[in-house]
């Protein structure tokens, strides 16, 4: 039996939705985050970097989200998520496979920390931490962040879905850095297609399951 270990309101989300999508058997252990939203410490007997998701299965110990699901997809047969090889779609596929996590998320996550840093210094240096963290989130973090955006609009518009005009894992894979997006977007910047998206994975009876089997994840409500 495959084990996910769920560090509530994260990207392991994704993992437990995969599942449900493969209709799969699984047991959820359930971790809750600190006071610093930081995974605990016992996360670290499961894998040396302490994050989650991590699954285990057979007796293999397999962390990182990408490679989860690259895993699960070819251990249990989901062709049927995945565009055929050798097609344009399947490139897309892999690009957004891989851009998940080694583009999309640096960058929110980067958005995250410049945001957090006034609050976490001594008051007295507070107003020079927050000019810092301004300067850095307008010059550097904000417009590449548009652009990204830009680059999310432009797919989905093309034919709904990110790898194609069917769903495909690369819509899990994006879901954590859209869900996460959607509370740093401005007003000035247009949702409507990540929003019509977003719907369109949530009706979706595996994403629903995933919640009820999962721990917290307050990224659905946005
Ligand atoms: N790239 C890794 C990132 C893993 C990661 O940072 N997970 C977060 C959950 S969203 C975590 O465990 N955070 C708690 C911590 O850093 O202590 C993956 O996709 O698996």
């Amino acid at each position: 039996m495959i084990t996910v270990h769920y560090l509530d309101n994260s990207r392991a989300h994704r993992i437990l939705w995969l599942l449900e999508e493969l209709g799969l058997a699984y047991d959820v252990k359930t971790y809750k985050r600190t006071s610093d939203y930081l995974a605990p410490a016992s996360l670290k007997a499961v894998h040396p970097l302490g994050k989650s998701p991590v699954i285990e299965d057979n007796g293999r110990v397999i962390a990182e989200s990408g490679a989860i699901m690259d895993y699960l997809i070819e251990t249990y047969d989901g062709k049927t998520l995945v565009p055929p090889a050798g097609t344009e779609e399947r490139l897309r596929y892999r690009y957004w496979m891989h851009y998940a996590e080694g583009s999309a998320m640096p960058l929110l996550v980067m958005k995250l920390v410049f945001a957090r840093i006034p609050g976490q210094v001594p008051f007295f240096i507070r107003p020079v931490a927050r000019m810092i963290s301004e300067g850095v989130r307008r010059k550097l973090i904000d417009p590449q962040f548009a652009d990204h955006l830009a680059l999310w609009r432009t797919e989905l518009e093309r034919d709904g879905w990110f790898a194609g005009d069917r769903f495909s894992v690369a819509d899990i894979a994006m879901s954590f850095p859209v869900e996460g997006a959607m509370s740093a977007i401005g007003r000035d910047q247009d949702t409507a297609v990540l929003r019509r998206w977003m719907e369109a994975i949530r009706a979706r009876p595996a994403y629903q399951h995933a919640l009820q089997r999962g721990g917290e994840y307050r990224y659905a409500k946005s």
